[in-house]
Order: C-alpha cells, then structure tokens, then sequence
C-alpha cells in the first residue's frame, strides 16, 4: 500500500464519520436513561469496526449520579497502542474535524452521550481488526469514581 491509498482508506472512513455530527458535546437531561444514586455508570458501549493498524471509536452514555463532576483522567484498550478522548469541532471551512478534548469533564448529576459525530473516545493504532461481532475491552480512570473496565460489541453505525 502506498501513501496515498492509505489517504484515500482514511477519508473514505472519515467523511461520513465527521458528517453525521451534531453538536461536540451533548448533555441530555436524562429522559430515557436514569441516573445512578450516586458515582458513575457507563451503559449502551459501542465500537465502530476498524481495520489492523487503523483507527476506530467508541461511543458511550456516561451517566455521573454523584453530587460532584467527575474528570477522566486515564484510558486504555489491549486492541490499540493509543487511547484519547476526542471531540468533533467546526473547522469553519465547512468541514468537520476533531481533536483531543480538553475538557474530560462529567458534570455532577448529568449524562454525557459519546455518539458519532460527536464526543468519543478515540483507539489509535489497532493490533488488530475490529469486525461486525467483535467484542472490545476498555478501560477508564476517573478521579473520582476510579476505574471501570467496560466490554463494547463492534457494530456499523446506522
Ligand atoms: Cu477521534
């Protein structure tokens, strides 16, 4: 594979990923899902397939039922060298881009949705593919409510 169809595998991937945005971060007021009494629970997990060496995303709903907002401060997945949370961003030339969020912040008894488009957490340099049926395992540090290891089915986004 040379330089160039590696770009053009990149930009097949990432048009209709960065057209489907909405906005670069979405707090719902939980109307369908209900917040835990207290800490954090991650619930509806989700990966993209991706290919070896390649990119994928993870989407989420993180619900903080604890009075204090909570920050994520450490990520890591055993199928990629290289874990971030990113957001999507008007670039003002009317394309989408995205980049490392830079506030990691779970304010204190609200959902934060992960949705393609918007917030996700980004793997980096896959080991290997991630196909339809898969299973990914991640792993997220919060300050304040510790570590949880989630498992997230791959599946195409509708
Ligand atoms: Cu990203």
């Amino acid at each position: 594979m040379n330089a160039s169809f590696i770009k053009v595998l990149f930009l097949a991937f990432a048009i209709p990923f960065f057209f489907s945005c909405t906005s670069e971060e979405e707090i719902q007021s939980g109307a369908q899902l209900e917040l835990p009494e207290d800490g954090i629970e991650i619930v509806d997990a989700w990966a993209r397939p991706g290919r070896d060496g390649g990119v994928s995303a993870i989407y989420m709903h993180v619900l903080n039922g604890s009075a204090e907002t909570d920050t994520l401060v450490a990520f890591s997945s055993p199928v990629a060298g290289l874990v971030e949370l990113h957001e999507t961003f008007d670039r003002g030339d009317g394309m989408m881009g995205m980049r490392e969020s830079e506030e990691p912040y779970f304010p204190a008894r609200s959902i934060v949705s992960m949705r393609p488009g918007g917030l996700h957490v980004m793997l980096m340099q896959l080991n290997r593919a991630l196909r339809e049926g898969d299973e990914v395992e991640l792993s997220l540090t919060f300050s304040q409510a510790g570590e949880f290891t989630i498992t997230a089915p791959v599946r195409s986004p509708e």
